[in-house]
């Protein structure tokens, strides 16, 4: 059973509409939207308003932020705990790191060519490792229509980014997930004809790109050390990204 409720709010002079539905015994008082990540309007909704039979294994402090600014584009903060990033962090540091781009990286499923923006069977390194299948599966039942099978891991030491781009439209389907370990940072939306727009994307949160914002927009990071958000200099340190996709394989139907 959930309660639906509806309140305004005026934060950092910018009128946010929050739609939470919560469940009858949760205190509404707990959500805290005064950490704003972004300079335009959202929509923000917990995650229980419509998914009451799959919550055994998300956390209650999950919040989905819809970007009214940019469609297809969704923020989720809290996704994991914080037990889990750590465990999860642990985990990808055991594992070899390739130095093959500017920034160390790691692949799974298969292996991307950012040289030439193509992937095929040849690329099949093996099927996700469990750490990597879990989430993959807990994003399929929530934000994406398609199992990611492919995962590149991203380590950005403070002064590292990666330049503005779209993700390779033919090699991968509509929904592209990144989780963020270890330190916030600004990634930033560029559209040819549109307002550039910053999301501060804050550890244990997703970035969700659908529709325009997968395809229309491009995402990047840009290289600093610090970036300055709402009027505040926020340092970096090292942060880590999981990056979910599903690739589409020509001649392939599964
Ligand atoms: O670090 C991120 O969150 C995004 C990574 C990314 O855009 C990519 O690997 O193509």
């Amino acid at each position: 059973m959930t309660k639906k409720n509806k309140t305004d709010q005026l934060i950092s002079g910018i009128q946010l509409e929050l739609f939470n539905t919560l469940p009858n015994d949760a205190n509404p008082d707990k959500i805290n939207l005064s950490d704003k990540n972004y300079n335009g309007n959202i929509t923000s909704y917990n995650k229980f308003s419509n998914l009451s039979d799959k919550t055994e294994s998300i956390n209650q402090s999950e919040e989905i932020i819809k970007i009214d600014d940019i469609n297809g584009l969704t923020y989720v903060r809290n996704f994991i705990s914080q037990d889990e990033h750590d465990i999860l962090l642990e985990k990808i540091d055991s594992q070899p790191w390739l130095g093959d781009l500017q920034r160390r990286v790691q692949h799974y499923g298969y292996k991307y060519d950012y040289v030439q923006h193509k992937i095929n069977r040849d690329m099949y390194i093996a099927p996700l490792p469990d750490w990597a299948l879990n989430i993959a599966t807990k994003l399929h039942e929530h934000y994406s229509e398609t199992l990611p099978d492919q995962v590149i891991v991203n380590e950005y030491e403070p002064g590292q980014g990666i330049a503005n781009h779209t993700d390779c439209k033919t090699c991968f389907r509509d929904t592209i997930i990144s989780l963020s370990l270890g330190s916030e940072c600004i990634m930033d939306f560029t559209h040819p004809s549109l307002n550039q727009t910053s999301i501060l994307l804050e550890p244990r949160s997703l970035i969700i790109m659908q529709g325009e914002a997968r395809y229309n927009w491009r995402h990047g990071i840009a290289k600093r050390k610090s970036d300055k958000f709402q009027g505040q200099v926020i340092k970096r340190a090292r942060r880590v990204s999981l990056t979910f996709r599903t690739v589409i394989i020509p001649d392939y139907c599964p």
